[in-house]
């Protein structure tokens, strides 16, 4: 939601939550709502055309996050050129559905173009960046409900990663970035985005120490997503729910941006439940966004990490969020 209406909005979800009596919602995007949560998914413009995915996009999901059609590769390939046009499409669609929508990315070390890479002083990088951030969220001003303004800032053990604005701008990026943002679109709710954060250790530690200096420094952030990639390697931790209620003291609305479980079966549907549960337990935890419409176009597609099958079916792990939402407490506000 934009920030204006951050308090009313939440507050009109609680109020109209459903009774005990009332039947189970039918869909992920219903049964979080009536907690007053919004359930998304990530999703790709080129799959609009697809009656399929359309469909369930638009049945299952309340909010949605541009896959690519957002990233400086994409959107700003040659400088100062600015190629909105697969965004909008994206745009235009959750618009026309009432659909939330989940800016992704501002600035990444990934997906940039080599004009990018190639700037080789700090200061010239850093006019690129204001210019970048000025640049996208200036054109998408008002229509972006969430931004995820800087993705993946640290490694795992909690070191700043080496990246080209690391090296030549330093620390100051992250929070340069986010200036920027506030200046271009002062409506969008400006997240911090990382993956295995999910749990305590030190990589969420550092993280954490971002967004605690931010807000006492009063550098504008409202929230951090948790990009939420489980697989055999990276379990859901037990302490997640902890992990995100720490967080959402430091006054900051958590998320789970990109969320998805490698594997199949009751298995995947158990791990589904208890990340799901993790953010259910948290009452600033509101937003809960998987990684795609369905197995089919997944980033992680052999590993069919998602609720929905490749053809369009209903899986274990569906059903498992889709009861953990519907038995959820609603988030107070
Ligand atoms: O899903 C995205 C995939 O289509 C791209 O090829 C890939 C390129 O790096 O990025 C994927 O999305 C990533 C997201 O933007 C940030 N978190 C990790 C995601 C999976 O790699």
């Amino acid at each position: 939601m934009r920030k204006s209406l951050g308090a009313v909005v939440p507050l009109l979800a609680g109020l109209l939550v459903a009774s005990p009596a009332s039947a189970a919602a039918s869909s992920l995007k219903d049964a979080a709502a009536a907690g007053g949560r919004v359930f998304g998914a990530v999703a790709q413009a080129a799959r609009l055309g697809d009656a399929d995915y359309t469909k369930t996009l638009d049945h299952e999901f309340g909010q949605l996050t541009p896959e690519n059609e957002m990233k400086w590769n994409v959107i700003e390939r040659v400088r100062g050129k600015f190629d909105f046009a697969a965004a909008d499409r994206l745009l235009d669609h959750a618009e026309s559905r009432g659909m939330e929508v989940r800016g992704s990315v501002l600035v990444w070390h990934s997906q940039l173009p080599s004009w990018v890479i190639n700037i080789d002083s700090g200061a010239g990088l850093l006019t690129a960046v204001r210019e970048h951030v000025d640049g996208v969220a200036g054109h998408f001003k008002g229509r972006i409900d969430y931004w995820n303004v800087v993705n993946e800032a640290f490694t795992d053990s909690g070191a700043r990663r080496n990246s080209v604005f690391q090296e030549r701008i330093g620390d100051s990026w992250v929070e340069e970035a986010f200036l920027a943002a506030e200046a271009a679109d002062p409506g969008a709710r400006l997240c911090y985005n990382d993956y295995y954060t999910d749990g305590y250790g030190p990589k969420s530690d550092a993280v954490y120490e971002l967004v605690r200096d931010f807000v006492a420094r009063g550098v504008p952030i409202d929230c951090v997503g948790f990009q939420a990639h489980f697989n055999s390697d990276h379990r859901v931790p037990a302490d997640m729910g902890k992990n995100l209620q720490r967080f959402a003291e430091l006054g900051v609305d958590v998320h789970l941006t990109e969320l998805d479980v490698t594997g199949s079966g009751e298995v995947q549907a158990a791990a589904y439940a208890q990340a799901v549960n993790a953010c259910l337990s948290v009452p600033r935890c509101t937003v809960m966004t998987v990684s795609g419409v369905s197995d089919k176009f997944s980033w992680n597609v052999a590993r069919t990490p998602l609720p929905i099958d490749s053809d369009y079916g209903r899986k274990p792990a569906y059903y498992s969020v889709l009861d953990a939402l519907n038995a959820a407490v609603p988030a107070p506000k």
